[in-house]
């Protein structure tokens, strides 16, 4: 007897404050996945005609911006290795894998003149594999990695790149639209355009600030829009399939009940998620007007002549509203927000908000610096995203941990667990989200910082021949609870062969 209430007490504990300890279900039809992209993982970068990308070019020209030096030209080698890749997933038992499509490899210089039909093998093999086993193939146009041929004209400040996207597009639905039925355009708009062309953390590293951030914004949305509308025209109706859009969405809140923060959250949310999800999904289309006011206001005090922000026109409103069949989602974390106080370069995204992320140190903190627990906010943003635009269709298409190598990944199985718990009560709250994906996989190259931050189910060792693969910990629960389709809160595999460390690796 005392030992069951031991238990009870336990259980209570373990799960979150904001839980209530009921048992909640995943209903069959949700579907379960896992993610990599492109650049991150394949390797073989300039193997059987695959041209440059801006991923290639950056870290072969900046080797020093690497945190530990190791860039993706070999990566996990996905390229050679992807019959092991498929095994992985079917020992996960996911019902999809999400990966991208090296516009490159396939189109070297970027238009679709020139088809490099080994680049295609691959992704052939590739799907093939997948479908063979049955595991459902969810491919990313793009995940970052545009032909350097493309950036040489300007890449996506270049309204011509709208037409580009589409031409490559076209290519892509002509070879796979019959065998694979969700499609996204783009990754991480918001990410590419803020931190590729107004800053220097990803590639191209244009850092044109406030300008390029939003001709970029412009030209991606109308890029994607105008896919849509390509497959909704062409391809939809004899093949079926979904295309939506993967937007980054962490949670945000105020750091504090001070007026002054609540009043900069709410700024905050409408420049990071309004400006990229309201020309598709609010009911009136464009821009948010407090953006349009705050950027038209700012661009005049500045001395420029017209507001930094383009015009959408009634047209572009027009092709933009409604083009997704799913937000695609990429959640990771709660920033918690103040107004800034920092002198910050103007003009610049971040001046024209005027806020300062802090980044909550209540919370367990992962191997990225940006990266801490805190599954509420999931719960918070999909009740957010559900009032703003009246229950929008969604995918979680990226949700994971990093940690430093090893394979007791407790950090990783116990933040996905809770992670889910949020997202079960999201769905019970009405949330229509489809499924949800892990990110990543494998270990694979986490942009700038290399192979320092570790994001796979399964590590890889980087050092070995054949890029050797390993199961975590985290990979085990991950079966389980795909199995199951329940969170077992203290559940551990039987038998593990992984020892664990005496202090958890993080
Ligand atoms: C995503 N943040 O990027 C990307 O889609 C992946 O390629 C990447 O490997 C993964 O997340 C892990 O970083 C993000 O600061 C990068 O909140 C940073 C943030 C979010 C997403």
């Amino acid at each position: 007897m005392r030992s069951f209430f031991f238990i009870v007490i336990f259980c209570a504990v373990t799960i979150d404050a904001w839980s209530d300890g009921k048992q909640r279900r995943f209903k069959n039809d949700f579907k379960f996945g896992v993610s990599t992209a492109a650049y991150q993982v394949e390797g073989a970068w300039d193997i059987d005609g695959k041209g440059e990308s801006i991923w290639d070019r950056y870290l072969h020209n900046h080797p020093e911006l690497v945190t530990d030096g190791r860039n993706g030209d070999v990566a996990s080698d996905s390229y050679h290795n992807y019959k092991r890749d498929v095994e992985l997933l079917r020992e996960l038992g996911v019902d999809f894998y999400r990966f991208s499509i090296s516009w490159p490899r396939v189109l070297p210089s970027g238009f679709p003149h020139d088809q490099n039909e080994h680049g295609f093998q691959y992704y052939d093999n590739l799907i093939d594999e997948l479908l063979h086993y049955n595991i459902t193939p969810m491919i990313t146009l793009y995940h970052f990695d545009l032909p350097q041929k493309l950036q040489d004209l300007g890449g996506w400040v270049n309204p011509l790149s709208i037409d580009w996207f589409v031409d490559y597009a076209r290519v892509v639905f002509n070879k796979y639209a019959h065998k694979v039925p969700y499609w996204i355009t783009i990754n991480q708009p918001n990410a590419i355009c803020v931190f590729g062309y107004g800053d220097t953390i990803l590639a191209p590293a244009i850092n044109a600030k406030g300008v390029s951030e939003y001709e970029c914004t412009k030209n991606i949305l109308l890029a994607h829009a105008k896919v849509y509308r390509l497959y909704e025209k062409e391809f939809k109706k004899k093949f079926k399939g979904s295309v939506g859009i993967s937007m980054s969405i962490n949670w945000s809140d105020p750091l504090n009940n001070k007026t002054e923060n609540v009043q900069a959250v709410e700024k905050y949310r409408e420049f990071d998620i309004g400006l990229y999800l309201d020309p598709i999904w609010s009911k009136n289309g464009d821009f948010p007007s407090i953006v349009k006011k705050t950027i038209e206001k700012k661009s005049k005090q500045q001395g420029f002549y017209r507001s930094r922000l383009p015009t959408l026109s009634h047209e572009e409103i027009k092709l933009l509203k409604g083009s997704a069949d799913f937000l695609g989602i990429n959640h990771y974390t709660t920033f918690l927000i103040k107004p800034s106080t920092k002198n910050i370069h103007s003009p610049s995204y971040a001046d024209d908000m005027g806020v300062e992320i802090v980044f909550g140190d209540q919370w367990e903190q992962s191997a990225s610096y940006w990266l801490r627990s805190a599954p509420y906010g999931l719960y918070k943003m999909c009740i957010f995203l559900n009032l703003r635009y009246d229950y929008p269709t969604m995918f979680i298409t990226e949700n994971g941990w990093s940690t430093k190598t090893g394979l007791w990944d407790k950090s990783r199985a116990e933040t996905m667990r809770r992670y889910l718990n949020a997202l079960l009560l999201a769905i019970e709250d009405g949330t229509e989200v489809k499924g949800y994906t892990v990110w990543s996989l494998i270990d694979n190259i986490e942009w700038n910082a290399g192979s320092s931050e570790r994001f796979g189910l399964y590590e890889v060792d980087f050092e070995s021949e054949e890029k050797t693969r390993t199961a975590r910990l985290s990979a085990h629960v991950y079966k389980r609870i795909i199995q199951k389709r329940i969170i077992e809160e203290n559940w551990e595999p039987k038998n593990l062969k992984i020892s664990k460390p005496k202090r958890v690796d993080l």
